[in-house]
């Protein structure tokens, strides 16, 4: 096992991280920014390197600052964290050719997956199921753009091969509309990702957002965590996120993460990774590979009793995953809820000093966050404070316990979405479960 690591990132998942070390016994390293002096997980850790200022760009995504740090404190691993560097290949590659290992896939896989027409390839090859589409770029042919949308069937999307989580995409209702969008949409991709490649798909009415959590080994081993819901989102911004997903059946599941293993063995992808797929009509339809531990881990953690953090780290320092598919088991139900410093009617961040805070508390009361009585949530980085996750024997019981803890955390002195999230816990179709992802936001322009 590695005796030190870097984590190369703030906030709630650098303390995630640093708690799973120590259980692990590993030394940690925590890197900040100037501004981000006073973290809880700055604390905690064997030892602090400040790398920068505020800004992001000189600090948490500074290749250079974050490689000294491990070099300066003979750390033998780097742990990225979500966000920043976490699918950066570069930064993969770098960690890796000056002595470190990355806690994470290979450089090639995340180049791999960050290119969204290499990675629906993949999957059509490992045989997990695909949004019907054009099955790779589309040329400057517009006879044959235009065929592939009459095979398709209109509404279409067209999507940017660089883009991934909301960006560069544009929805063509009718063939008169479909040359037109392509050339913008392929212009508005060379400005943003500096790559002008699109592709098309049948576009889903109403789909839910469904992902696959899986674990994948250097020896050739893969498992998956069964699934999890996340599509109550604003923006293309989780806010609510749940494990197992309401209506989705074991056999459902039994199928579905099974493709995913056996294409993680397929590719030989390495580390914790997630599947994001849309659900419509009881069918399953892969749309992007997410490389990263993410967010909403959490709720796979409660149901499934795996502590992800812990496994990529093992994974990571060579050693063969310590569960096999039969050894996994959904157990009751996890709800998260991301609590967020903005205002609740504009979502515009909302930092400044918390002058209070009472944590949440009780049976299956899970709080992740790296706020404290006095901490100053700076205006540089994103307005996520904390998690908070509820668990139960069944989704009525972790609702339940959802509207206690909400009702009983006090954070003053800032803004937060508490109200949001209440709102959305006794709301009766999110009672029902299966709301798609079209829901809160229909929800929050009709109220
Ligand atoms: C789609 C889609 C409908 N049909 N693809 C948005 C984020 C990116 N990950 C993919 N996205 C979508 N792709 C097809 N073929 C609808 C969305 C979408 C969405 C997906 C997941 C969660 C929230 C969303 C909100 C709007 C649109």
């Amino acid at each position: 096992m590695f005796e030190k690591v870097v984590i190369a990132n703030r906030g709630e998942i650098a303390l995630r991280v640093l708690r799973a070390c120590r259980e692990m016994g590993i030394k940690t390293v925590a890197v900040h920014s100037t501004a981000d002096r006073d973290l809880k997980h700055v604390r905690l850790a064997d030892e602090s390197v400040c790398i920068g200022p505020p800004s992001s760009l000189e600090s948490y995504l500074n290749i250079p600052a974050l490689i000294c740090a491990a070099e300066l404190t003979n750390a033998e691993a780097i742990h990225p964290g979500y966000g920043f560097l976490s699918e950066n290949a570069e930064f993969a590659e770098q960690v890796d050719s000056s002595g470190f290992k990355f806690i994470g896939p290979s450089a090639a896989a995340i180049r791999t997956m960050g290119d969204k027409v290499a990675a629906i390839k993949a999957m059509k090859e490992a045989s997990v199921p695909t949004v019907p589409g054009s099955d790779g770029p589309l040329t400057d042919d517009n006879n044959k753009s235009l065929e592939h949308g009459r095979n398709i069937g209109y509404p279409v999307i067209i999507k940017a091969a660089g883009g991934g989580g909301g960006r560069g995409m544009r929805v063509v209702n009718s063939e008169d509309e479909l040359v037109n969008s392509i050339q913008l949409t392929r212009s508005e991709a060379g400005a943003a990702f500096n790559n002008d490649i699109v592709y098309m798909e049948k576009f889903l009415g109403s789909p839910r957002h469904i992902e696959i959590q899986i674990l994948a080994d250097s020896h050739g081993n893969a498992i998956h965590l069964g699934e999890r819901d996340c599509s109550m989102q604003r923006r293309h911004q989780k806010v609510v996120e749940e494990a197992p997903a309401p209506g989705i059946t074991a056999a459902q599941r039994k199928t579905i993460g099974e493709r995913c293993a056996n294409a993680c063995i397929q590719m030989g992808y390495e580390g914790a990774g997630t599947f994001e797929f849309l659900y419509e009509n009881g069918e399953f339809y892969f749309i992007e590979m997410n490389t990263r531990i993410q967010v909403e881990h959490p709720v796979t953690e409660m149901v499934t009793w795996v502590d992800i953090i812990k496994e990529q780290i093992s994974i990571a320092a060579g050693n063969p995953l310590r569960y096999k598919q039969e050894d996994i088991q959904i157990h009751g139900h996890a709800i998260e809820c991301r609590i967020n410093a903005e205002d609740s009617k504009t979502f515009l961040p909302s930092p400044g000093k918390i002058t209070l805070y009472h944590a949440p508390g009780g049976p299956g009361v899970r709080m992740d966050s790296h706020i404290y009585n006095g901490y100053t949530v700076p205006p540089y980085y994103d307005s996520m404070i904390g998690k908070l996750i509820t668990y139960g024997n069944s989704r009525e019981s972790a609702i339940a316990r959802m509207n206690g803890a909400l009702s009983e955390i006090v954070i003053d002195g800032i803004k937060t979405n508490i109200g949001l999230q209440q709102d959305i816990l006794s709301d009766k179709v999110f009672a029902e479960g299966g709301a798609n992802i079209h829901y809160l936001e229909q929800k929050l322009g009709l109220s």
